[in-house]
This record gives structure tokens, C-alpha cells and sequence, in this order.
């Protein structure tokens, strides 16, 4: 039996509680077999109202010849001024005289990032809709366009307003009237539309007492309040249920204001790959869902659910969702932000595929017609305002800094928190710890934090110990941290009904519970502590109430070493609708959760970070890991994929799922190692740590039902090979760290699809078993039983070397290379360096003085570039330039070092002293003539070289006298 199974009808507390017992006391041996998900208990889409209307306006419009959007925009509304363009916007067949009654407002913004933001509300609504995800998701107020920087381009009166702009004034978007529609272009070429299908549909909030509440009468009512007898097609009988309340497995949505839904389509033409919209467990480019060639009957799902044991190739919901998207084709690349945290639903459909319209493709063939592929998507969102940003690059950089300008980029984690972080449901004592640290020390296996999950509390009371099994907490962290170590401790948003629980207690006192429909009462659910209530996030008072029970004196047993996992924010709650809180849960402001579903478990994580950073006098980067996000999580700390399965396809799906979570913001994740429930054997473990090592947030985790399975259990072969794997990941932290540092700089993904590093490339557009980290390696995760030979694709015009061998592959092509049980393919591009770190410790503190290797991967041209960043890793210091950035470049024989920093501030001492550390060895390899000679100011330096194919050699240079942190030339000769 397991928790999750049956939770969500709305059974008894009684028996939920039995439920929960026996899930905790009956270990399932059935999990270490495949299961699967429940998918009765979640919604599709036909069975989620809003989702159902939407979709049935599509199809109407589909159906209808000549349909043609009913919206308009009044011409002579339009005003331009600073950035701003705005007009009235107003849907014909809704009201036909009376604009002003049932008009909307239309803004369009033009952002000094070149980014375009467009806004449609209603003008003088019943009930204003929720507008504040704003508030929280963007990082700050941005600049607008200065004036100078766009213009007019129309001449003409013929309701097209025409605005060029852009740094180089390469892109153009036209606003058309009648109908509405606006298209994006870049340099001429149309990339963007919005409402090009005429799907833009929108409900409005409204009295029940008025409408009576009869979901037939909405559109039916004749000015006197008398019917009109309309035959309706089952299309537009379908675009009328479930408008005032719905009922799901026997959990009714009260919607006390009526249906608030809206839809809009956006096209991305000429494109056929779309990206993004996490998170499901599905491919990098997303599937069409509609039209010939779809591959699921349901749109992608955007809402943050607890699925237990989800399933794979499938667009439902998972724990976070991000609602962007990123178009790429071989000459465009743009992408979309749907500011919206209520559900949301999407379609995608690609148009003129050899597979489809082929009568269309025969007549464009004929007539000579440019293919001109294109994907058509259709969002759908439960409710809030349509509020959009589009981002035409030119390039993935641009889009991912203009992007991650308004959302925020990754925070710079603590340098601990990229290591390897050991985890179990649960470690059982304090006693388990000592030994299970012990283990790592008796094999030579480094780690850097020790992980506990739930059963460390007194009966899943957060913030308390169970004292029975961890009688000194303090002692424990403390014994951890002096080997550079340190520990998690998990901290759900459930907080147990209990008047001996104190933080039960001063949450009713503070009134900071989220409550229900009625606005008095608290709401009440089911989770692990049995019933509990919620704290409300969005309540300031709650937010600092929360922050503040990190102090040390609060949350008693913890130190500078403990660090926070928050689980079961989307919120998990047992007895609730689809396995969370009812969407008519009120927050504070009478905020509708139905508004704010999809951003609750951020602002549970950016509360518990600000407890992180706020329990210290001198600021430490706080560590979180969260299961539920959003867009802007990235702000607070990584996510990772949740509970995943110990089966070869799980670990397959890891990297799409990771590389699409990665290019919507969200690069600091991870998934399970060796896969949550169920057991790996000893291949399938060891193949995952090879994988792991290469995901940003590196973690195994296992389930409380799962054998023990810490990495030296399997024995030989298998402890020498995870072991070897995760000194790997270790010997490359300097380079880890400087993407880290990178990405929070600009937004870029640490691990990126192919495309992104060979944006011509088609073969790449949908490669998702293999990707790159940085720039610079090219990873192949091996995800099948007893293979030892691999393809791998090889982009570019390059060489790519093995890390181990450096064995050479030539680009561009696909080749098998060997990957026994010992390696799966991991290649250093042709034309980079990295930064690496080659002695093993136990810890990447106790790596802090080590020396530094450089490995240089010489182009054809013989040439080579590469980047480090370093700093204390742990404090804000870099805020004020204690850090150090350099790059090293290899060209004209001569390998130099040269200072990236602007900063002007003296350096810290820290700085200095990290600065002075020595550059041990250079590995240098590729097809150059052998070096003869190696010198550095007038000084020779001996180096040994290595044959590996005829034409291509390795040079092991051994100190060549020179410091990571100094200007410095190395003439290769
Ligand atoms: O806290 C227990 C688990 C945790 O180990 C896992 O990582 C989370 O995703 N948690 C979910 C709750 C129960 C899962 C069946």
C-alpha cells in the first residue's frame, strides 16, 4: 500500500489515517515492480472545465470556413508613448454597440531588453481579475524602450500599426485592428503571432445573484431578460459547462464568481521545434498534441501536483511548471513568457510536416512556394490576466538574458551545494549518520552533505528532532562539518494541527493559515503529520514569521552546517482535489488559490531561504531544494524532478526533463540517482552516478521501502566505478562553478541542448540522449542494460576528445564509441579550456588549497579559450569583487591568463590567497606539431608528450611555475 493510493477521494480523516499508517508501517515490496501512476485521480483536459471550453472554441473556429477572430482593436484608440502603446480592444460578438461596458484594455510594452510585453484586461470588470503575479515573479521594475530606440514605420491609415525596434532595429511588430492580431518579425521575417488562428477568447467574473448561476442562460439572455431560443452545435454547447461550479471525484469547485477563463494562440512560423513548458516527463522538442502526427490526446498541463509514481512520455502535470517557451529553427529562435500562475493548458500543433496537409504541400510544391513549417500552440489558462513577453533574441544568449533580466537568474549557490549530496528516506539515527559518513571515508569516496528526510522529526513536526533516535543534533552536524561537510534537514509547508506543537500554535495566533472559502475558518487537510494546515505565503506577516524560525535559537539542534529541503509544496495535500489544496482556498487579500496555485511552492522556498540568509550575522548563501517551482525559483535555490523510478527509461527521461527545466531558467537541478522508488541493480546504479554527475544538482535518493544502496554496497566492480564517477564530478568543480557563476550572470543553462551550442544544425534540433555542459563537454548518458559501445552524434567541424583517453572523434557525424561498464561517453570540444581540480578528497572543502590542472583542447586552428570563477563560496563577498575571473586563450603558440574582473575593489585575503594557488599541470591535446618546447618569461619547462592517433598528441606540461590568479604567457613552441 502506498500513500497515495486512494487519497484522493474524499474519504474520512479515519480512514485516510489508516491509509497513512498502514503506508508507513507496510513496506511494499510491490514498488520495487513497476507500477504506475494513477491517472483517474488528475484531470485531463475534457474533464477540467476551463480546459474543455477552450479547446471547443479551437475547434469551432477550426470548423468554421473563414472564421475570423470576433476581437477588434478601435484604430483610433491607439496611442504610442514612451514604450507603451495602448488601445481598446473589444469582442464584437459579445456586445456589439456598448464598448465601453464590455470593452478590455490593451497595453503593449516595449522593454529596454528588447523583450515586447503585451496585456489585455478588462476595463471596467464586475470582479477585477488577479494581477499580481507580477508582483512576484518579477524581479524588478524594468525599463522601458527609450524613444529613441523604436518608431512608428506606417505611413498609412489601414489599421496596422507598424513599430520597428530593437538595438539594431531588426525587429518589427504590427499591431492589425480588425482583426486583432500581432506579428513579430525579425529582420522581415515573421516569427511571432499572437492570435493568427483567431482563438483569443475571454470570461469574465461576474455575480451569480445576476447570472442565476444556470450555465446555459450566459449567452442566451435577450436584453429584456427574456431567453432566445439559439440552436447550438455541441461545439458551443461544450463552450458553456462547467461554468459555475465543477465536480471531480466527488470535490466540488464552488466559483462564487463564475468561469474567468481565457485563451489565446501563438505561432511560432517557420519553426518547427518548440521547447519548454515544464515539467512533464516527455521529450526536449514537445510532441504535437494536436493535428495529424499528435502524439498525446491532451495538452501540455501546467499545474504543480504531487503524481505519485508518474508516468513517462506523457503531458500531465508534475510537480513545477514554467510557462515558457523557446522556438528554434534553423534561421529563428524566439521565445515566450506566459505570466500566469493559475492552471494553464497548451497545445501544440506543427503545420506543413511531410506527414500532414499533404494536398497543401503538393500545391506549394507545385507553385514553387517556399516551405515555410510552422508551429501553432494554443494556451489555455484557468484565470488572471493575459499578460505575455515576447523575445526575439537574435540569439539563445540574448533570449536567455532577456528572459532571466525580468525573472532573475540563478542565485549563486553555496560552493558545497554542486558537490555530491547522499540522501535516503530515512538515515534512522544519529548512529546510521557516523557510519554512513564513515562509509564514504573507508572507500576514498568524497561527498559533501549528508541528507535527512522526514523521520528525523518528532511525529513530522517540523523544525523538531526526533530526540530518540538524534539525541545531539548539534554534535552531529558539528562532526560532519569538520570534515568540510554538511547536512539537510527536510521542512514541509504542512504544518500539524497541534496544540503542543508550537509553531501549530503561534500560526493560529498570528492568524497566518490559509483559509477557507468562507475567509473565517482555517483550512484543513491530510498530509504527513495527519491533519494539518497550511501556512499562507503570500500573508507577509507569514512570510516573516517563517524566515525567522530558521534563527538558531528557534529552530533548536540546527548550526551553520544544516541546510533546507522543502518537499511537498505544490501543496501536496492527501485529501485534497488532484492531491492539493481546493482551488477556492482563500489567501491573504481574498486571493483565490485557483489564482495562485502554480507559485505557492516559491514563495514557501523563497521564504525558507530568506530564513537561511537571515540566521547569520554575516550573510551565507542560503541552500534550498524545492519540489514545486515556477519561473523565478531559480532565485532561491534548485529543484529537482521528484519521484522518479530505479528503471533504465527513468533514468533516460532524466535529460530532456533536465535540459528543458535548465532553458526555462531553472538550471540548478537534478533527478534521483539510482531513481526513488524501487531498487536498481548494481549496472543500472552505477550507471545513473555516471549520469549524475553531469545533472547541476547531483543527489541520490532512494525511498524509505528501497534496499540501502550507498555506493559502496554492490561491491567490486561496481564501488570503483561510482567512486571514479564521482571523483570526476569533483576534479570538475572549478569548471562547474564558473557556469554557475555564468548562468547567474546571464541566465544562460549550465547544461544545454545541442541546439543551443549548434543552433544550425538540424541533426541536433531534437537530440535529447546527449547534450553539452557549458560549452565545452559533450556528455552521452548511458541508459540501457549491458551496453558497451554507444552512438554519439558529433557536431561541428571539429575534434572532440575522450576525457579519459583523449582519444579523438572528427565532427560532424554520428559514431559508435566505447562505453564499457566503466565510462559512458563524455568528449571536450576542439577550441576549449577547463579548469580542473585533480586531487581527491573527501570533501570540495577540503579541495579548497588544491592546485589547478588546465586542460587545453586545441582547434584545428590550433587555438583554444576557457574561463574560471572563484570565489569563497559561501558568502556575498563576490557582491563587492572578492572574486576572481579570468580567462585563459591559446593562440599564436601562446597560452595566456588575463583578468575579466571590472571590479576595482583590493582583494580580500581570501582572494589573494586563493589567487596564489599554483596551476599544477597542463594537459594539452591536440593535432598540432609536436611541441618542442615549452617557456615561461626566459624559463624552460620540462612537459612529456603522448602519441594517441597518428596526427594527434597530449602534452602533460608539470608545473609551469605560474598562479591561477596572475597574468601570466606560456609560450607552446
Ligand atoms: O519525505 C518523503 C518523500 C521524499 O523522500 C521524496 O523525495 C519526496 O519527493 N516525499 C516525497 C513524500 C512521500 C513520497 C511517497
Amino acid at each position: 500500500m502506498n500513500p497515495a493510493r486512494g487519497r484522493a477521494q474524499p474519504t474520512s480523516h479515519l480512514s485516510l489515517k489508516r491509509t497513512l499508517l498502514r503506508s508507513a508501517l507496510v513496506l511494499s515490496a510491490a514498488l520495487a515492480c513497476v507500477s504506475a501512476v494513477k491517472r483517474e485521480d488528475f484531470k485531463t483536459c475534457s474533464q477540467s472545465g476551463f480546459c474543455a471550453r477552450n479547446r471547443a472554441y479551437a475547434d469551432l473556429a477550426k470548423e468554421t470556413p473563414n472564421w475570423m477572430s470576433p476581437f477588434q482593436l478601435s484604430s483610433s484608440s491607439l496611442k504610442l508613448q514612451r514604450g507603451v502603446l495602448t488601445g481598446d480592444l473589444i469582442n464584437t460578438q459579445e456586445d456589439t454597440q456598448a464598448s465601453s461596458k464590455l470593452g478590455l484594455t490593451f497595453e503593449l510594452h516595449l522593454l529596454e531588453n528588447d523583450a515586447v510585453r503585451v496585456r489585455i484586461n478588462e476595463r471596467d470588470p464586475v470582479h477585477p481579475r488577479y494581477d499580481g503575479v507580477q508582483d512576484t515573479v518579477l524581479v524588478k521594475p524594468y525599463e522601458f524602450a527609450k524613444d529613441s530606440t523604436y518608431q512608428r514605420v506606417d505611413t498609412d491609415n489601414d489599421g496596422i500599426f507598424t513599430i520597428q525596434y530593437g538595438a539594431q532595429n531588426q525587429n518589427t511588430v504590427k499591431v492589425s485592428s480588425s482583426p486583432f492580431k500581432i506579428e513579430f518579425f525579425v529582420n522581415g521575417v515573421s516569427t511571432v503571432v499572437l492570435n493568427d488562428e483567431g482563438l483569443l477568447r475571454l470570461e469574465r467574473l461576474r455575480d451569480k445573484s445576476k447570472e442565476g448561476g444556470d450555465d446555459t442562460k450566459l449567452v442566451d439572455q435577450a436584453p429584456e431578460g427574456g431567453e432566445i431560443k439559439i440552436e447550438k452545435s455541441e461545439l458551443e454547447r461544450k463552450m458553456e459547462e462547467n461554468l459555475w461550479e465543477e465536480t471531480f471525484k466527488g470535490s466540488t469547485d464552488s466559483k462564487p464568481r463564475g468561469p474567468e477563463s481565457f485563451g489565446l494562440d501563438i505561432t511560432f512560423s517557420g519553426i518547427q521545434h518548440v521547447y519548454g513548458v515544464p515539467e512533464h516527463a516527455s521529450s526536449l522538442s514537445l510532441k504535437p498534441t494536436k493535428g495529424a502526427g499528435a502524439a498525446y490526446s491532451d495538452p501540455y498541463r501546467l499545474y504543480n501536483l504531487d503524481v505519485f509514481e508518474y508516468e513517462l512520455d506523457n503531458p500531465m502535470a508534475l510537480y513545477g511548471s514554467i510557462p515558457f517557451m523557446l522556438g528554434h529553427s534553423k534561421n529563428s529562435t524566439a521565445a515566450v513568457f506566459w505570466m500566469n500562475a493559475a492552471e494553464t493548458w497548451v497545445d501544440v500543433e506543427k503545420t506543413l510536416s511531410d506527414e500532414q496537409d499533404s494536398g497543401i504541400l503538393s500545391w506549394i510544391k507545385a507553385k514553387k512556394v517556399a516551405l515555410k513549417p510552422s508551429t501553432k500552440t494554443h494556451w489555455i489558462s484557468e484565470a488572471g490576466v493575459l499578460d505575455l513577453f515576447v523575445f526575439l533574441g537574435p540569439t539563445h544568449r540574448d533570449i536567455f538574458h532577456q528572459y532571466t533580466s525580468l525573472v532573475g537568474t540563478t542565485a549563486l549557490p553555496q560552493a558545497f551545494s554542486i558537490a555530491y549530496h547522499q540522501c535516503r528516506w530515512n538515515y534512522n539515527s544519529q548512529q546510521d549518520v557516523t557510519e554512513v559518513d564513515a562509509g564514504f571515508d573507508q572507500h576514498d569516496i568524497p561527498y559533501d552533505v549528508l541528507w535527512l528526510d522526514i523521520e528525523h522529526t518528532d511525529g513530522k513536526r517540523y523544525f523538531t528532532w526526533d530526540h530518540a533516535k538524534f539525541p545531539n543534533p548539534v554534535d552531529m552536524q558539528q562532526s560532519l562539518d569538520a570534515k568540510g561537510r554538511k547536512m539537510v534537514t527536510i521542512i514541509d509547508p504542512h504544518i500539524k494541527k497541534d496544540d503542543n506543537y508550537y509553531v501549530s500554535k503561534q500560526g493560529a495566533e498570528l492568524d497566518i493559515y490559509i483559509k477557507n472559502k468562507d475567509g473565517e475558518s482555517s483550512f484543513e487537510g491530510w498530509c504527513w503529520p495527519g491533519n494539518s494546515q497550511w501556512i499562507d505565503f503570500y500573508n507577509p506577516k507569514a512570510r516573516d514569521y517563517w524566515a525567522s524560525q530558521f534563527a538558531y535559537d528557534k529552530y533548536q539542534g540546527s548550526t551553520k552546517s544544516l541546510f533546507t529541503w522543502n518537499d511537498m509544496n505544490e501543496p501536496s495535500v492527501f485529501s485534497g482535489p488532484e492531491i492539493t489544496i481546493p482551488k477556492d482556498v482563500l489567501h491573504y487579500g481574498n486571493v483565490e488559490h485557483r489564482n495562485v496555485h502554480n507559485l505557492y511552492g516559491t514563495m514557501f522556498h523563497s521564504a525558507t531561504a530568506q530564513g537561511l540568509t537571515q540566521r547569520n550575522e554575516t550573510n551565507q548563501r542560503p541552500f534550498v531544494l524545492s519540489r514545486a517551482f515556477f519561473a523565478g525559483t531559480q532565485r532561491y535555490g534548485a529543484i529537482w524532478t521528484g519521484d522518479n523510478m530505479a528503471t533504465w527509461e527513468h533514468l533516460e527521461v532524466a535529460s530532456p526533463m533536465l535540459l528543458t527545466i535548465g532553458l526555462s531558467g531553472i538550471p540548478f537541478s537534478g533527478a534521483d540517482v539510482g531513481g526513488f522508488f524501487g531498487n536498481p541493480d548494481a549496472e543500472l546504479l552505477t550507471r545513473w552516478y555516471q549520469a549524475g554527475i553531469y545533472y547541476p544538482f547531483f543527489r541520490a535518493h532512494a525511498h524509505l521501502d528501497s534496499k540501502r544502496r550507498e555506493p559502496w554496497l554492490f561491491g567490486e566492480p561496481y564501488t570503483s566505478q561510482i567512486r571514479d564517477a564521482i571523483r570526476t564530478r569533483y576534479s570538475y568543480l572549478p569548471f562547474w562553478y564558473t557556469l554557475f557563476h555564468e548562468t547567474s550572470v546571464d541566465g544562460t543553462p549550465i547544461i544545454r541542448p545541442m541546439f543551443i551550442e549548434f543552433p544550425e544544425d538540424e541533426a541536433v534540433f531534437a537530440l535529447d540522449n546527449q547534450y553539452m555542459v557549458g560549452n565545452a563537454l559533450l556528455v552521452k548518458p548511458v541508459s540501457k542494460p549491458g551496453v558497451t559501445e554507444s552512438e554519439v552524434y558529433f557536431a561541428g567541424n571539429e575534434k572532440w576528445f575522450d576525457i579519459k583517453s583523449y582519444k579523438w572523434e572528427q565532427g560532424p557525424g554520428v559514431k559508435k564509441v566505447a562505453s564499457p561498464a566503466d565510462k559512458i561517453p563524455v568528449y571536450q570540444r576542439a577550441g576549449t579550456i577547463i579548469p580542473k581540480r585533480e586531487r581527491p578528497r573527501r570533501s570540495s572543502k577540503a579541495m579548497e588549497n588544491d592546485p589547478f590542472t588546465l586542460v587545453v583542447a586545441l582547434s584545428s586552428q590550433g587555438e583554444a579559450s576557457g574561463r574560471i570563477y572563484l570565489d569563497d563560496g559561501e558568502s556575498y563577498g563576490y557582491q563587492q569583487g572578492d572574486f576572481i575571473l579570468r580567462e585563459f586563450r591559446v593562440s599564436n603558440g601562446k597560452l595566456s591568463s588575463h583578468n575579466l574582473k571590472t571590479f576595482n575593489n583590493k582583494p580580500s585575503d581570501f582572494v589573494q590567497r586563493i589567487g596564489s594557488l599554483r596551476i599544477e599541470r597542463l594537459v594539452i591535446v591536440g593535432e598540432e606539431k609536436p611541441l618542442t618546447k615549452v617557456t615561461v618569461g626566459d624559463k624552460s619547462v620540462e612537459f612529456s608528450s603522448q602519441k594517441i592517433v597518428d596526427g594527434s598528441y597530449v602534452y602533460i606540461v608539470k608545473e609551469p611555475g605560474v598562479a591561477i590568479g596572475e597574468d601570466f604567457e606560456i609560450l607552446l613552441r
